[in-house]
């Protein structure tokens, strides 16, 4: 069974009120994400890779060189899902509620303190990567990663995430990525996706 794109959790126009077009969810969606599954199912097909999980995919092929590529689009495939899913149309961003809103508290001393380091970490990740919040051995901690690298390979347990890569916000933010950072946090944040994870860990 080859690897497949999973359907995006809401309609392409859906966040377009909310600072993210229609045309870049046909760009990121529609090309970007859909050639790293394609990328994938051409590298494993008819390798032992082919039948594995896709997490199974990314933990068995990250830093073997010889598996670079199988690494990079098993990655962008699973990040990618994790980022739509990330993303609510209703009610995104701004203070979160429930017990990631008492963890944030209590780990980063206030949901500003928060605020502050996952804006750094999205900002000063050089090149293309991704911003995350996680949970490490029972703390919150935000977390960048280059490229394709995510938590799922340092023992973290991934809560959100933001995709850094140009090709996430050029259509709409052109250069500018503190503008795309600020208006995920402000609107599009899924706090309700992150409270499903930390309850999961
Ligand atoms: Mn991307």
């Amino acid at each position: 069974m080859a690897f497949q794109q999973e359907p995006l959790p809401f309609d392409p126009g859906a966040l377009e009120p909310h600072g993210m077009s229609a045309k870049t969810f046909e760009f990121h969606y529609g090309k970007h994400h859909a050639a790293y599954v394609t990328n994938l199912n051409n590298l494993t097909k008819d390798t032992e890779l082919a039948d594995k999980s896709l997490t199974e995919v990314i933990k068995i092929s990250f830093q073997d060189s010889a598996k670079a590529g199988i690494f990079n689009n098993a990655a962008q495939v699973w990040n990618h899902t994790f980022f739509w899913n990330s993303l609510t149309p209703t009610s995104g961003g701004g203070k979160p509620s429930g017990a990631i809103a008492t963890k944030i508290d209590s780990d980063f001393g206030g949901y500003d303190k928060f605020v502050e380091a996952f804006k750094t970490a999205a900002a000063t990740q050089f090149g293309s990567g991704w911003a995350w919040l996680v949970l490490e051995n029972g703390a919150l901690k935000v977390t960048k990663t280059p490229n394709a690298e995510n938590p799922l390979v340092h023992s973290q347990v991934p809560l959100l995430t933001l995709d850094v890569w140009e090709h996430a916000y050029y259509i709409d933010y052109q250069n500018r990525r503190p503008d795309f950072i600020q208006n995920y946090l402000d609107q599009l944040v899924n706090w309700d996706f992150a409270n499903q994870n930390l309850a999961a860990a």
